[in-house]
């Protein structure tokens, strides 16, 4: 039993136990295995449980849970199957730039059909040379009368396939002061200009689709900017403090997963006329994954619970992310060793998907370098 630090974590975990016995383990497997595409009618069932806009504000469509609650659903939803939960995470992702800047007309406009799922939005961040360096943008926006037209392409980006809404970082050009400055704008996806495909072969999280975007000439009116010119990094950079809190509980999620079925397979593999939970070779390895795993929990569940407090978490959000995601690295290895072939090979267990889910985890919403230059950047200014 995960250690629950407030009462009204674990009604959640019941709730998605029964919701993943019903929809989530009987296809997973399946959605891991096609090819490459959107599962969309998969996407409205998590959408009308709930899961969508589980975070969103009360006042414009969604759940209004806390971040705490919100980590909770992440990691439980993501024990159960990772693609799933990532889904879950990304409309969180992008519409947290709507709810947390825009203005009263752009938020009861949009954030209420993203929470339902009637619109599916994308953080439309990354370039091909702006990933780690994001503030690299190329594209770019000019103001042409009361629209802007934006010219770029946009890589990695998490639903960026099938996104009926983008919430877009670029420069803005501006003609007559003859400076760019990165902002926000949000694009309906059906202007003429974007257009998108599904980046193949993905390793893992195969459910959860990754798009490539390119923009020519794409118009937005002037009103769609999200906050003040220049404000764009900023909204991105602290839209992601959040979003790795949520890729830390993704973390928990598969490293508490890996144990478990480490420990259900110990019990029940018998070598040299024993199970190999007799053996202390096999303990040591259940030991470290379980305290490991619960470390990595405290440490998300505490930036979770500062950034309810309003407090800025830049630190103790990088802190959890790169924690988490290299335990998770651990606990899948370790549970591949225990499984041996029978991990290795997916006909027989999860393990072979828990291990490919689990790797980009440290790359995505940052690497865990970018994390480690995060701390260090906190401690040492
Ligand atoms: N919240 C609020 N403001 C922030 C912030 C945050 N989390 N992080 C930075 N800022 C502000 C800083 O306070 C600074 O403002 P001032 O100029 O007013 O002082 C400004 O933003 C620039 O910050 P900083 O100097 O730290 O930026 P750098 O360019 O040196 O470094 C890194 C930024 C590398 C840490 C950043 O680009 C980053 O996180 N990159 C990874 C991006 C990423 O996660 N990509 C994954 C894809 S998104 S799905």
């Amino acid at each position: 039993m995960a250690y629950n630090l407030d009462e009204k974590q674990q009604p959640i975990r019941d709730q998605i136990k029964k919701f993943a016995e019903k929809e989530v383990l009987p296809v997973c497997m399946e959605l891991d295995r096609r090819k490459e595409s959107f599962p969309s009618e998969y996407y409205q069932k998590l959408a009308k449980a709930g899961y969508v806009g589980f975070a969103m504000p009360k006042e414009y469509g969604g759940g209004g849970h806390d971040n705490l609650e919100y980590i909770t659903m992440m990691e439980e939803l993501t024990y159960w199957d990772a693609p799933t939960g990532l889904m879950a995470a990304i409309p969180q992702l992008a519409t947290f730039p709507i709810f947390a800047y825009g203005t009263e007309e752009q938020k009861k406009k949009y954030v209420p059909k993203c929470a339902s799922g009637e619109l599916i939005p994308s953080f439309v961040l990354t370039e091909r040379n702006a990933g780690s360096d994001a503030s690299n943008q190329s594209t770019v926006a000019v103001i042409e009368g009361d629209h802007f037209v934006i010219n770029g392409e946009k890589i990695f980006i998490m639903h960026g396939d099938v996104c009926t809404l983008g919430v877009l970082f670029c420069k803005i050009a501006d003609k007559e002061e003859n400076r760019t400055r990165i902002s926000s704008i949000i694009i309906e996806t059906d202007t003429p200009g974007w257009k998108a495909r599904t980046l193949e072969h993905k390793m893992g999280m195969r459910a959860a689709t990754t798009g490539l975007i390119t923009l020519e000439n794409v118009k937005a009116p002037l009103e769609n900017q999200l906050g003040e010119t220049g404000r764009g990094f900023i909204i991105a950079m602290n839209t992601l403090d959040g979003a790795r809190i949520g890729v830390a509980a993704q973390a928990v999620g598969i490293a508490q997963r890996a144990l478990d079925e480490s420990i259900k397979y110990a019990k029940s593999r018998i070598a040299f006329g024993a199970p190999i939970a007799k053996l202390q070779a096999i303990q040591w390895m259940i030991a470290d994954m379980a305290t490991r795993t619960e470390a990595a929990r405290l440490m998300a569940y505490k930036a979770a619970s500062e950034q309810d407090k309003g407090n800025r978490v830049s630190m103790e959000a990088a802190q959890a992310k790169m924690y988490a995601t290299e335990v998770a690295n651990f606990c899948v290895d370790k549970a591949m060793q225990i499984h041996s072939g029978y991990g290795y090979i997916g006909e027989f267990s999860i393990i072979e998907k828990l291990y490919r889910d689990q790797r980009v985890t440290e790359i995505y919403e940052g690497t865990n370098e970018i994390q480690r230059l995060v701390i260090a950047n906190s401690l040492l200014r």
